[in-house]
């Protein structure tokens, strides 16, 4: 009984899911989402990439449990931000990106970045109507954590490595982490970055314009 209890949720997610992404693919966005612990570096990436990329016509949908901290740190930086606040719920569910999509003039964006709650496991379970997955594992976080995480990197589209400025310090092994990418996922490209130095970005910019001709759009 229980188990029915969770498959239905998961298919009315996916029922869901799947109308946000017809939604998204009628107006022309491309909509990503970013998965990872807390702290790994969303919000500082997408300050980066936003002003970069194409400010005018980028949205963020960024959730947190509570505050709207992130998103006051995006506003004006983004065409249109709103912060979904879950309470503790810990991931985004599609019918709360679903909510957010109402608040957002779709047709005058080409990127929507979905931030989701900071979290390695329960994210990965919930399809939000993204065209693809970005996973960030920051160098702070320690190189073993994709071999014990493997559900979050499975299915990723893409694997950042973000905070590289760092990785002497802590003394990190990269081989470690791309050993058990190998394992888990050789499928994505890995970018190492930093939101600090500027290192990777031009390479992330690159791949996410690539994505977007990949659905049909240009920029
Ligand atoms: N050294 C360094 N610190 C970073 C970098 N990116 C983010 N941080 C710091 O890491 C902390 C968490 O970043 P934040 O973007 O809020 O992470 P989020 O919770 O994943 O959105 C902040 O103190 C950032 O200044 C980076 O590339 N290098
Ligand atoms: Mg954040």
């Amino acid at each position: 009984m229980k188990i029915n209890v969770v498959e239905s949720v998961l298919k009315a997610n996916d029922a869901v899911a799947r109308e946000n992404r017809r939604r998204m693919e009628s107006a022309g966005v491309l909509a990503l989402n970013l998965m990872s612990a807390p702290g790994s570096g969303k919000t500082a990436l997408l300050e980066k990439t936003i002003p970069a990329l194409a400010p005018q016509r980028s949205a963020v949908l960024v959730g947190d449990l509570q505050t709207t901290r992130d998103a006051e740190r995006l506003s004006g930086l983004a065409a249109e931000v709103t912060q979904i606040n879950t309470g503790r719920g810990c991931h985004l569910s599609a019918t709360e990106v679903s909510d957010g999509l109402d608040s957002l003039r779709l047709e005058h964006i080409d990127f929507l970045f979905i931030e989701n709650v900071g979290n390695m496991v329960c994210p990965a379970a919930h399809d939000l109507g993204e065209h693809r997955r970005v996973v960030l594992l920051s160098v702070a976080e320690g190189d073993d954590k994709v071999a014990k995480y493997p559900t979050l990197f499975r299915p990723a589209d893409v694997v950042l490595l973000t905070k590289i400025d760092l990785a002497e310090v802590l003394g990190y092994s990269t081989r470690r982490v791309y050993d058990d990418l190998a394992q888990v996922n050789s499928r994505a490209p890995v970018i190492e970055l930093s939101a600090r130095s500027g290192e990777g970005l031009e390479a992330w910019l690159a791949w996410l314009r690539e994505q977007r001709q990949a659905v049909g759009k240009t920029v």
